[in-house]
């Protein structure tokens, strides 16, 4: 099924440098991008988006981080795309992340693991809602969707 997921580079992705390797992972897996935009998440924004972590331990260390510097906010879409996406990016640990995945070749602490990705299409539906209104999903085709699926 072709569904839509959230995902976003960290500011230390970004300020690492790490924008255009992490986005054309997505490309090259033929996973379009519908909406893309760099902010800097107000900390309103950001105690939303992780409302499950609130009260733990690292719930104020995670939210300094998000907010530290801009991310790279995305709206992607493909055939079972929460899933793929999220298998791209790794474990949450990139200690225990595989090489191949973008936290396991990008990186070492899980404070510092340089990607977002919605974890349910609940999760995906709520947080696309959070960071982007309607307008800003763009629908269009991609050149390679002719082979990318079978008709
Ligand atoms: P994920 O980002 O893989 O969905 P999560 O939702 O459990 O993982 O946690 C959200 C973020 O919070 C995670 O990317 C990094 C941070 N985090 C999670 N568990 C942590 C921990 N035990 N110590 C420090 N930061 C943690
Ligand atoms: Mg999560």
């Amino acid at each position: 099924m072709i569904e839509k997921t959230f995902a976003m580079v960290k500011p230390d992705g970004v300020s690492r440098g790490l924008v255009g390797r992490v986005v054309q992972r997505f490309e090259d897996r033929g996973i379009k991008i519908v909406a893309m935009k760099m902010m800097r998440i107000p900390r309103e924004l950001a105690e939303r988006h992780y409302e499950e972590h609130k009260g733990k331990a690292f719930f104020d260390d995670l939210l300094s981080y998000i907010t530290s510097g801009p991310a790279v906010c995305m709206v992607l879409e493909g055939e079972n795309c929460v899933a793929t996406a999220r298998a791209m990016m790794g474990k949450t640990n990139p200690q225990d992340a595989a090489s191949g995945t973008i936290r396991g070749d990008f990186g070492q602490v899980t404070g510092r693991n340089i990607i977002h990705g919605s974890d349910s299409s609940e999760s995906a539906k709520r947080e696309i809602k959070l960071f982007f209104n309607d307008y800003e999903l763009q629908k269009h085709e991609v050149a390679d969707e002719a082979w990318l699926f079978e008709k």
